[in-house]
């Protein structure tokens, strides 16, 4: 082999290696595709911040990163030991009367916050879309009648909880569910695909609102995202996957 032969077929050889360590990453990343059945925090979509003056960043940050870290991480630890694992939330919250407490509290826990960070963003004062507005005319009255009636339900959770708003089987339907309870849940009184969810939970709103849940609900209607709520209506999408 010449000098020149060697350097080439040299050349040739790295070329290949690199080329055949690529691809073998190429399928590492198709092969990763697939759902592990393990349950992931979600990223907010926006800063803690972002929802400031209404939602404050401390409560943000504490509500996403600690308690919602929990309910995610005790969640997989109950689907783990209850040899759920490859189930989605949504089908395991769907057949809760025959799972354990912890995977009722921490399955909720872990899906509903999921629901509800995605159900308010930054203030943008926009309003609910035609389609939904006219439905929610046609069930409450008017929107401001729906807002009130929300409202009370959520000032009303005794204890822990959360308001929903939900696509029933022949029209929209406010309720409120106990702790980390869902309308999606067998075992709830009132079933049907949420739209719009309020945690009132005091983890929610004390560290700015104290005892005053009212005001954190008059506030919530700032950063509701009114799009998201929307677009969910005009699809009647279940809930998430996972
Ligand atoms: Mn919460």
């Amino acid at each position: 082999m010449d000098k020149r032969t060697f350097i080439k077929s040299s050349f040739l050889g790295i070329a290949g290696v690199f080329t055949l360590g690529l691809s073998s990453k190429l399928k590492a990343a198709k092969s990763r595709k697939k759902w592990n059945g393990e349950f992931v925090l979600p990223e907010l979509p926006y800063p803690y911040d972002a929802l400031e003056p209404f939602f404050d960043s401390e409560t943000m940050a504490l509500h996403h990163s600690k308690h919602h870290a929990a309910y995610t991480n005790n969640f997989n630890a109950a689907v783990k030991a209850a040899g759920l694992t490859g189930k989605t939330a949504h089908e395991i919250l769907s057949e809760i009367s025959k799972y354990p407490a912890a995977i009722r509290n921490n399955g909720g826990g872990y899906l509903n916050h999921k629901m509800f960070w995605k159900m308010i963003a930054p203030a943008t004062g926009k309003q609910p879309s035609k389609e939904l507005v006219d439905a929610l005319i046609r069930d409450f009255g008017s929107l401001d009648a729906f807002k009130e009636k929300f409202g009370a339900a959520a000032r009303t959770v005794f204890g822990s909880g959360w308001a929903w708003l939900i696509v029933g089987e022949d029209k929209l339907k406010i309720t409120s569910t106990s702790n980390q309870d869902s309308p999606i849940m067998d075992i709830a009184t009132e079933k049907g695909v949420p739209l719009l969810c309020l945690d009132v939970w005091e983890h929610a709103y004390y560290l700015k609102y104290q005892n005053r849940r009212p005001e954190f609900i008059d506030a919530f209607w700032n950063v509701v995202n009114w799009d998201f709520v929307s677009d969910r209506y005009s699809k009647r999408k279940t809930t998430a996957t996972t």
